[in-house]
């Protein structure tokens, strides 16, 4: 981790008023979830390959995968969801909570977390301001009414899982070919393009929209951080960049900020 570059992020973030973070798979790699496409954390077992490396996105995760195999698709899903269930938040999600506190004691200051993660891990370690680009696996909805429902904590028991309201569960997740919540499109947009600091977090930058908030934040004269273990489609667009897992970058710039 290179301090000159931590101490420069922690100074774009002392003068800044209005914070907007996006954060990715990466995040949640130290709670024991596989990222998609890029590295997990150095040090992780090989269990925990790159998801997209062993599973194909387009048999799993767009809206013709589900209507082919229901059942396929709804039983990758709930794996998953009971994954995301027994993760832990990690210490970059705490840190990133700690963050919008700190941000937010200060007079004229906003902070918004936009993440296309989709475990809540987030919300579980107390950030507030969450804008969900991708929706969560965490809630199902029903294909007939659009109804939402908070499944039980067990695995389902029935592929596809049928809902109460006479249509079929299916994960409340934004699938490729989807649209993106209106809600979170108009939060993203208005939280890029008024930032100060714009800090991109464990993302390979590749899915859009998500991946063009950071361009957006560029372009209104943010500040922008990346913070990776790894190169990423928009590190050679970025102010400062971090080389470093979020459980470690993100916890030295908050001490540094509470010093
Ligand atoms: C849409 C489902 C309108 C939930 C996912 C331009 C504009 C608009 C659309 C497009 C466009 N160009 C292309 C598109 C289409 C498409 C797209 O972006 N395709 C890509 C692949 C080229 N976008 C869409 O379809 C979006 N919809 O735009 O609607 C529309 C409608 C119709 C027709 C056209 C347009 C919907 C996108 C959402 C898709 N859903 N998942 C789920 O199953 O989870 S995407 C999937 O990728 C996840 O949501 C994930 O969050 C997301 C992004 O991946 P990352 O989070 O970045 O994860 P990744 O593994 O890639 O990277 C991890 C990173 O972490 C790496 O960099 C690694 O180095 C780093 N890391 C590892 N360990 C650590 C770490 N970092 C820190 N610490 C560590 N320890």
């Amino acid at each position: 981790m290179n301090p000159a570059a931590i101490d420069r992020a922690v100074q774009a973030l002392r003068s800044a008023r209005r914070v907007a973070v996006l954060t990715g798979a990466g995040v949640s790699a130290e709670s024991g979830l596989r990222t998609f496409r890029g590295a997990t954390a150095p040090d992780s077992p090989p269990d925990m390959a790159a998801l997209w490396k062993e599973f194909d996105p387009m048999r799993l995760a767009t809206p013709q995968a589900f209507e082919a195999d229901p059942a396929m698709v709804t039983r990758w899903y709930d794996w998953r969801r009971l994954g995301c269930l027994a993760a832990e938040p990690n210490a970059g999600h705490m840190a990133l909570a700690r963050l919008e506190r700190w941000t937010l004691s200060r007079d004229g200051a906003a902070f918004t977390l936009l993440t296309q993660n989709v475990d809540r891990l987030h919300q579980r370690a107390g950030s507030k301001a969450v804008v969900e680009l991708h929706g969560s696996i965490i809630e199902w909805r029903c294909t007939k009414s659009g109804r939402r429902t908070l499944p039980p904590t067990q695995p389902f028991t029935q592929f596809p899982p049928p809902s109460q309201w006479g249509g079929l569960l299916r994960p409340d997740v934004v699938w490729f070919g989807e649209m993106l919540p209106e809600d979170a499109l108009r939060r993203a947009e208005e939280a890029a393009g008024a930032c100060d600091v714009f800090l991109t977090v464990g993302t390979s930058a590749v899915v859009w929209p998500a991946a063009g908030y950071i361009h957006r934040a560029r372009a209104t004269g943010a500040t922008t951080i990346e913070v990776n273990p790894d190169q990423t489609a928009a590190s050679d667009a970025v102010d400062i960049v971090l080389r470093g897992t979020s459980a470690a970058v993100l916890p030295a710039i908050v001490a540094a900020l509470l010093e």
